[in-house]
């Protein structure tokens, strides 16, 4: 077959909703479209254990450390699952990673800001994990095989992080009228942020359409925004939380609640590397990295001798 006739017969292939796998022919554009998200996910799971193992050490009770422990070590395991998905595209992990370390990879928006006191923890799993569920459930169906199979065991263990999020913020806004002032002092902050995870507006978003046709997304960005808000507006009157809005307002026309106008020009401005704690993320994963480089080398040099082992005794 020539290369139009690859084409359409990946086309077609996409269009009856087969997976690909990663010895099936697929165009180079496609490959690396997976790359570029797929790794930028990876490095958001990792980067994410930033905000939240930043107060394991204060959580306030042995319940809650031990959740807060277990979430933050599921985040790293998502991290892992996703870099392995993407060694499957043909490139390496370490060069993946020092590409957001050194280089211009991104990783998502949300992790450039600060966890103020403890309600940030809640919030971060009702809303950050919440809008993550909603984007990952469709990546879960997403074409090509070894990203959606990771993210089906992803999302099952991010339902339980947005679970535990809630119910510990349902508490905290039912307590003391000091403790509902820090609930909602946190959704005030982590609201709009959350919003901006979708991504940027359907008509600024010049990789949707691809990603579309190749069903590697199978909602816009808008779409997703949208799905997350009707449900947080549900869950947020039910906990008696306010969503930091003036503009919200359910419309009857639609089915939907319109929400107002998000702040784009602060999310450029994170993504571009100038939000409230980018540095200090950046400086916190390269030290970690820098540090563990002796770890690394044990493992390889391990692995290289039982192989060499393996191999002379076959
Ligand atoms: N942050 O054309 P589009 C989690 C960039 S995991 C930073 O619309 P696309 C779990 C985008 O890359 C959260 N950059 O792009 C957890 C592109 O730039 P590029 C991460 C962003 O790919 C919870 C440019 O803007 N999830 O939360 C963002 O169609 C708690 C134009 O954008 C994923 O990564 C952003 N928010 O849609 C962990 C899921 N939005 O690359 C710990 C997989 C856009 O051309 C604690 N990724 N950009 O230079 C996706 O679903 C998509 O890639 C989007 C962006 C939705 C992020």
């Amino acid at each position: 077959m020539n290369t139009q006739e690859k084409l359409k017969a990946f086309q077609q292939r996409i269009d009856k909703g087969e997976k690909i796998e990663p010895k099936d022919w697929m165009p180079e554009r496609y490959r690396k479209q997976l790359i570029r998200m797929m790794s930028q996910h990876a490095h958001s799971e990792i980067v994410g254990m930033l905000p939240e193992g930043n107060w394991i050490t204060r959580a306030p009770s042995l319940k809650r450390k031990m959740v807060l422990l277990a979430k933050v070590q599921d985040e790293a395991g998502h991290g892992l699952y996703l870099y392995s998905a993407t060694e499957t595209l043909g490139v390496k992990r370490q060069n993946l990673v020092e590409d957001y370390l050194y280089g211009k990879a991104k990783y998502s928006s949300i992790f450039n800001y600060p966890t103020l006191s403890y309600a940030d923890i809640c919030v971060i799993g009702w809303l950050v994990d919440g809008a993550a569920i909603v984007n990952q459930t469709m990546l879960a169906k997403s074409s090509y095989g070894p990203y959606a199979r990771a993210n089906i065991r992803i999302c099952k263990e991010e339902s339980f992080h947005k679970k535990q999020g809630y119910e510990m913020l349902a508490k905290m806004a039912s307590g003391s009228p000091d403790q509902q002032k820090m609930a909602q002092d946190a959704v005030n902050r982590w609201w709009w942020p959350t919003l901006m995870m979708f991504g940027p507006p359907d008509t600024e978003s010049p990789n949707s359409a691809e990603l579309i046709k190749w069903r590697v997304k199978s909602k816009t960005n808008d779409e997703l925004r949208q799905s997350f808000v009707d449900r947080s507006v549900m869950e947020a009157q039910a906990i008696g939380i306010e969503i930091p809005d003036p503009d919200l307002k359910y419309n009857e026309e639609t089915g939907h609640w319109d929400f107002g106008e998000i702040p784009w020009d602060e999310f450029w401005r994170v993504i571009k590397g100038d939000g409230p704690m980018n540095r200090e993320r950046l400086k916190a994963r390269r030290k970690a990295y820098e540090e563990g480089a002796w770890v690394r080398e044990a493992a390889m040099e391990y692995a290289r001798k039982k192989k060499l082992k393996e191999d002379k005794a076959s």
